[in-house]
C-alpha cells in the first residue's frame, strides 16, 4: 500500500535515452542495458513516456495502437523483458496513458470517418457554420485551430493538440470501456500504474463557443469538470484490481482542484503534476518569459506543499526546459545542480527525476530552427512568422521555451554522440557532452551524479525526509528554508538560490552540504544547499 510514497521515480523519454542498434533512435533494449544505472540511483519506478505504436507527430503522444510497441523501440517481447528485468532490480514500470486523444491513424478514427460505422461516435464530430466557419471558437494547446475538416465524413473533428491527435468522446460509454480494457492489458503484464496524460480535460460538457477571448478559449468547457471526476472513479475500480498507482498530468489546476482529483477518499488519482511552479518565469504563456523570481517560486512551492497532503514533486520533464539554466545558474552549474537536487528530493511528496537531470544536463545548443523536431515549437514559430515577428526574436522565444530543450539525447560519455548512438541521432546531442556526461561523473565523487546517489540513499534511510510534515521556515529573496518533522525527528533544509552569498538564521548538525561543510553557522556560499539534522 502506498509504495509510491517511499519511491523515487525516474522518467525516461525513450527516443532519447539509449540507442542499441545504431538507427539513431533510443529503444527498449537500450533502456534494458541501462537499468543498472537506475538501480544505482535508487530508483523504485520508471515512468516510461509512450512506447506504443505511433506515427510520431508528437513523439508517441499520438497513439495508433495501444497494444503494440512502436517498432522503432522494439517488440512486445522486448517490453516484457524490460518489465521482468526491471522487476529483478526492484524497479516498477509506469506506463504513459494517453487517453484524451488518439492518432488519426488509429483504427477507431479511421472507422469513425464513416458515419455508419460502430466507431462513428468515438470522437467529437461537428458541422461548421454555413459561412464556412469552424464549429466553435475554441483554441488548441499547440497554438492552432482545434478543428480539422475530414473530407470523407464531411465534418470537422476536435483536436485540442496537433491535427493528427483527435480528442476521444467520453460521452460515448464504449470509449471508456475500451480504455479500461487497455489498462487491464498492461496491468496484466505487470506494470505498476499509469502517468495519465492531460487527464483533467477528458470530459467536454458541450461544444459551445466561449465568450472569453484569451488563450485557451473554450477551456471552461473541459477543465477539471465533474464528468472527468466520474471517469476517474470508474478507472480507479480497474486500478484497484491490481493495486496500481496513477499520477495525473493536470493542466491549469488550482490546489483546490488538485485536491479534488487526488484526495484518497475520492478514489480518483494518487497524485498530480501541477504546473504553477513552472510558471514563475513567465507572463501568462510560457513563450513570454520573464526573469525567474526565486521568492515567487518559494511561495508557490510552499502553497502547494501546504494545500495538498501529498503530491508529485518535479522540476523537469520532456515538456519543460532544463532546470539549471532556469531556476539555478549555469555559472554555478555544479552547485546549483546539487541544490536543485536537494529541493526535488526533500520536499514532501513523490520525487520525479527526468533523465539527464541527475547529471545536470542543460538546454539544447541548436542555432537554427531546422535542428528542432517538436511539433509545438514548429507551430508556434509559424504563428510568430504570421505576426511578422523578426527572425532574431522568433528564435529567442523558441529557444528559451522549446520542449526540445529537454529532449536531446542522454549524455553517457564524452565520445561520439555522447555514447547515445553509433548512428545519426534523431535529435542533436549537445556538444557540451565533452564536459557533461555520466562516465566522467561516475569517476568523480564530487559530481552532481554522485550527489544524487547520496541524496537518494539519505532519503531512503531517513523516514522523516520521506514521510515527515512540511513546515515553511523562510522564503526570502534568495533563501528558502523548511523543516520536515515526524515525532521526535526533524530535518531542516536551507537553500541559497543566488550567485551571491547569504546569511540564514538556521543552525544545526550537518547531514549533507554541497560545499562539504561539517558545521553550519548560517553563512552560505552561492547556491549552497544544506540539510541539517533537527535545527529550526
Ligand atoms: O502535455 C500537455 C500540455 O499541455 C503541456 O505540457 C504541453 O506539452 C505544452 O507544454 C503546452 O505549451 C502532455 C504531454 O506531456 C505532451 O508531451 C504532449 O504533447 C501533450 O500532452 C499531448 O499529448
Ligand atoms: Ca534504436
Amino acid at each position: 500500500m502506498d509504495w509510491w510514497k517511499d519511491t523515487l521515480i525516474y522518467q525516461i523519454y525513450p527516443r532519447s535515452f539509449q540507442d542499441s542498434n545504431g538507427d539513431g533512435v533510443g529503444d527498449i533494449p537500450g533502456i534494458i542495458s541501462r537499468l543498472d544505472h537506475l538501480q544505482e540511483l535508487g530508483v523504485g519506478a520508471i515512468w516510461l513516456s509512450p512506447v506504443y505504436k505511433s506515427p510520431n507527430a508528437d513523439n508517441g503522444y499520438d497513439i495508433s495502437d495501444y497494444r503494440e510497441i512502436n517498432p522503432e523501440y522494439g517488440t512486445m517481447e522486448d517490453m516484457d523483458r524490460l518489465i521482468g528485468e526491471a522487476r529483478a532490480r526492484g524497479i516498477r514500470i509506469i506506463m504513459d496513458l494517453v487517453i484524451n486523444h488518439t492518432s488519426t491513424d488509429h483504427y477507431w478514427f479511421r472507422q469513425s470517418r464513416d458515419k455508419n460505422s460502430a466507431y462513428a461516435d468515438y470522437y467529437y464530430w461537428a458541422r461548421g457554420g454555413a459561412d464556412g466557419s469552424l464549429p466553435n471558437n475554441w483554441t488548441g494547446f499547440f497554438g492552432e485551430d482545434c478543428w480539422e475538416f475530414d473530407p470523407q465524413r464531411c465534418e470537422y473533428y476536435l483536436h485540442l493538440f496537433a491535427k493528427t491527435q483527435a480528442d476521444l468522446n467520453y460521452h460515448n460509454p464504449e470509449v471508456l470501456e475500451e480504455v479500461k480494457d487497455i489498462m487491464r492489458f498492461w496491468l496484466r503484464k505487470g506494470v505498476a500504474g499509469f502517468r495519465c496524460d492531460v487527464i483533467n480535460i477528458l470530459w467536454k460538457d458541450s461544444l459551445e463557443s466561449s465568450p472569453k477571448r484569451l488563450a485557451l478559449t473554450g477551456s471552461e468547457h473541459y477543465l477539471s469538470l465533474e464528468g472527468t471526476h466520474e471517469i476517474l472513479r470508474e478507472l480507479r475500480q480497474v486500478l484497484d484490481e491490481y493495486d496500481a498507482m496513477t499520477v495525473g498530468e493536470t493542466v491549469f489546476v488550482t490546489p483546490r482542484q488538485a485536491r479534488d482529483l487526488c484526495a484518497p477518499e475520492r478514489n480518483e488519482l494518487n497524485m498530480v503534476f501541477s504546473f504553477e511552479h513552472m510558471e514563475c518565469d513567465q507572463y501568462f504563456l510560457k513563450w513570454f518569459k520573464r526573469k525567474f523570481r526565486p521568492k515567487a517560486f518559494f511561495d508557490c512551492l510552499t502553497k502547494w506543499q501546504r494545500e495538498l497532503d501529498w503530491n508529485a514533486v518535479y522540476l523537469e520533464n520532456h515538456d519543460q526546459p532544463r532546470s539549471i539554466p532556469r531556476f539555478g545558474s549555469e555559472r554555478y552549474w555544479k552547485e546549483s545542480g546539487k541544490l536543485l537536487a536537494v529541493l526535488a528530493l526533500t520536499l514532501r511528496g513523490t520525487p520525479f527525476i527526468y533523465q539527464g537531470q541527475e547529471i545536470g544536463m542543460l538546454d539544447f545548443d541548436f542555432t537554427r530552427m531546422r535542428q528542432l523536431n517538436d511539433v509545438e515549437s514548429k507551430n508556434v514559430e509559424k504563428i510568430l512568422r504570421r505576426f511578422h515577428i523578426p527572425q532574431k526574436l522568433r528564435w529567442k522565444i523558441i529557444r528559451r521555451a522549446s520542449r526540445d530543450n529537454a529532449r536531446t539525447p542522454f549524455q553517457w560519455t564524452d565520445g561520439p554522440n555522447g555514447g547515445f548512438t553509433d548512428g545519426r541521432p534523431w535529435l542533436g546531442v549537445n556538444h557540451n557532452c565533452e564536459r557533461i556526461n555520466l562516465a566522467q561523473q561516475e569517476a568523480d565523487p564530487d559530481s552532481i551524479w554522485s550527489w544524487y546517489k547520496a541524496l537518494s540513499a539519505l532519503r531512503r534511510e531517513t523516514e522523516v525526509l520521506r514521510r515527515g510534515t512540511f513546515e515553511p521556515l523562510e522564503a526570502g529573496k534568495q533563501v528558502f528554508a523548511y523543516r520536515r518533522a515526524s515525532g521526535e525527528d526533524a530535518c531542516t533544509v536551507v537553500l541559497n538560490f543566488s550567485d551571491q552569498p547569504a546569511e540564514a538564521a538556521h543552525r544545526g548538525a550537518v547531514m549533507m552540504d554541497n560545499y562539504g561543510r561539517e558545521t553550519f553557522d548560517g553563512r552560505m556560499q552561492p547556491w549552497e544547499a544544506v540539510i541539517l539534522r533537527q535545527g529550526n
